[in-house]
């Protein structure tokens, strides 16, 4: 197998996911079956006590499912990566494998609603305790550190408020004490932002969204940094179930291979709509890491290599002006989820975040007027000329 470590993201992105072996194959088959057979019952045992490697049972390990976590793994720079049924189960993975009854974590206020709800409505009642705090001020998370917090769990740029985290400042205060550190990475994919590289432990990513970019793959991936972490999230996987299967393994491997250069669109588009919006009159105010009015521009320029597709915005008319505009668009497509090649529009208060309960919304910052676009890789002008006309509908 080539050494893809030494190559350049692009050049991964083409080559990581390929399993060389003796069929000479350029693409990685299925390997749609839920079982593999033992040469004799030495083998089979062999096998199940780690002496010999192998492929056992689909839940353990899958070459189609193994070539989609080097991808993933390689780009992220980490040791390995662990496929998931969706960006939930790996979340729900990567939590359930670093804390337990009487522990304690901390997680930022703006996150993905049903992230939230897992450590609200699910952890709790295995007694995890979560504080929910706005990461992007360290001070909060220092303040809300305890002797039993164990893991602290960000999202940068944070959906859909796009609040940016200082992911080396947070790895460090997190390592002196003694935690560690998750970074849902969902948002800017590995070619933009590799956490690992500032020191968090756990990357985590919805696989549904930029890795596999078509809008029809759910899908994640938990990406560990040592053989250690490895050995145990593989473990508690095979516990939880929530793993990923060969088809939609072989589908993200696809979408991988462009990555790079749908990213590169992403960003060129969402900078162009970005700057569109920000000048508008009927417009509030623009929240997109690309643009020198964010809060953290210079914070997201340094950890990360661009500013991605994703644009929340709030309309002067507040949400009748939102619901206008959403409903008035003909080429965006009013829909939840991101990181496809389409363009979608939706309104996170009722649809996204809805989970979340309003007081709780309004402190992370996501009033009922935001809009959040996931920018895709269309004609930057017919984006901008579709939201024109929609906005023009707003009186
Ligand atoms: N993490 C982030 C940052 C997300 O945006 C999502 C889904 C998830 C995790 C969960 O991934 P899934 O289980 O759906 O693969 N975000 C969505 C959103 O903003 N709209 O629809 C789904």
């Amino acid at each position: 197998m080539k050494d893809v470590r030494k190559h350049h993201p692009d050049t991964q992105c083409v080559h990581a996911s390929l399993i060389h072996d003796e069929t000479g194959c350029v693409v990685t088959p299925i390997y749609q079956t839920s079982t593999f057979s033992f040469r004799n019952v030495d083998h089979g045992a062999a096998l199940f006590s780690g002496k010999v490697k192998g492929y056992i049972y689909t839940r353990m390990g899958n070459p189609t499912v193994e070539s989609v976590e080097t991808a993933v793994a390689v780009l992220e720079k980490g040791y390995a990566g662990i496929g998931c049924a969706s960006g939930m189960a790996a979340s729900h993975l990567t939590i359930s494998s670093l804390v337990g009854a009487g522990d304690h974590m901390i997680c930022s206020r703006a996150v993905y609603g049903p992230t939230a709800g897992l450590a609200r409505n699910v952890m709790s009642r295995f007694g995890v305790k979560t504080t929910f705090v706005d990461t992007s001020d360290i001070a909060n998370i220092a303040g809300a550190i305890t002797p039993e917090t164990k893991l602290i769990f960000i999202e940068t740029p944070g959906n859909p408020t796009m609040a940016v985290t200082d992911i080396e400042a947070t790895a460090r205060l997190a390592h002196d004490n003694g935690i560690k550190l998750a970074v849902d990475n969902t948002f800017m994919s590995p070619i933009l932002q590799r956490p690992l590289e500032w020191g968090a432990d756990v990357v985590v990513h919805s696989m549904t969204k930029f890795l596999n970019g078509h809008a029809d793959v759910v899908a994640g991936i938990v990406v560990v940094n040592n053989e250690e972490d490895y050995q145990h999230f593989r473990r508690m996987s095979n516990y939880l179930g929530g793993t990923i299967d060969p088809f939609n393994s072989f589908l993200v491997a696809r979408g991988i291979k462009t990555l790079a250069i749908r990213i590169e669109r992403h960003c060129s588009n969402a900078m162009k709509l970005a700057q569109y919006l920000e000048q508008h009159p009927q417009v509030e105010r623009v929240m997109y890491p690309g643009l020198k009015s964010h809060p953290q521009y210079d914070r997201h320029r340094k950890q990360a290599r661009g500013p991605g597709g994703l644009i929340s915005f709030e309309l002067k008319g507040g949400i009748e002006a939102g619901k206008i505009l959403m409903n008035s668009v003909e080429l965006l497509v009013l829909a939840v989820s991101l990181g496809g090649v389409e363009s979608l529009i939706q309104h996170p208060a009722s649809m996204t975040h809805s989970s979340m309960e309003r007081a709780d919304r309004l402190q992370a910052g996501i009033t009922d007027g935001l809009v959040r676009i996931s920018v895709g890789i269309e004609d930057a002008d017919e984006l901008i000329a579709d939201l024109e006309q929609g906005l023009a509908k707003i009186k």
